[in-house]
């Protein structure tokens, strides 16, 4: 185990940034556009638009050994692939029965969960929200507001992420402008 000297962040509500900046990494829909459910419309917006930004992190990263943890803010930026609306990837712990804290910072989210036997869950989040993503729910985070969306994530460096199911199969729902506003619906491409 690392002996780790203690430190402290300055983190931006609005925008995520940590001061002094630490790791940072951005995903663009280049990253990603094969997760939407609009494959055609994720593409033509690659061609013919640009490569959006979709969301950036800013993490304290520790090492990978138990008892450390790691910590980061995600900033997801607003707007739609169609109707769908800006998200991350999405994960499962590479260890399941590791779970994960979220605290919303700014803007309008939505926390979409599952769970490998089936079970999903959906919870609004906003800045003050603190919530809990037990052990063995999958995570992705949404933005269904106008203005970035911003959260802080505390997790054990044990947990580890595995993007191969939700890479391969999505997830059984999406979010999605519906009537003027969010609304939450089966995906029916889930394989
Ligand atoms: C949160 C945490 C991180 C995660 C990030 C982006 O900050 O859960 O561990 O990496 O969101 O999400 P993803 O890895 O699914 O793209
Ligand atoms: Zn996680």
């Amino acid at each position: 185990m690392s002996l780790i000297q203690p430190f402290v962040t300055a983190v931006d509500f609005r925008t995520g940034a940590f001061k002094p900046q630490r790791q940072v990494y951005q995903r663009r829909l280049s990253d990603m556009w094969r997760m939407y459910a609009d494959r055609d419309e994720a593409a033509r917006i690659l061609a013919e638009e640009s490569d959006r930004l979709i969301y950036d992190v800013h993490a304290a990263a520790l090492p990978a050994e138990e008892g450390q943890i790691p910590h980061g803010t995600t900033r997801i930026r607003p707007g739609r692939i169609g109707d769908e609306y800006h998200m991350t990837k999405g994960h499962y712990h590479a260890r399941r029965e590791q779970g994960e804290v979220y605290f919303g910072l700014s803007g309008r989210g939505m926390l979409l969960l599952q769970t490998e036997s089936g079970e999903t869950s959906e919870i609004e989040m906003g800045a003050g929200s603190a919530a809990y993503i037990p052990p063995y729910w999958a995570h992705r985070t949404v933005n269904i507001g106008a203005e970035d969306f911003v959260f802080l994530s505390v997790w054990p460096a044990e947990a580890g992420h595995d993007y191969g199911a939700i890479e391969r199969d999505g997830f059984r729902k999406l979010a999605l402008l519906r009537d003027g506003g969010p609304a939450v619906v089966e995906n029916p491409q889930f394989a």
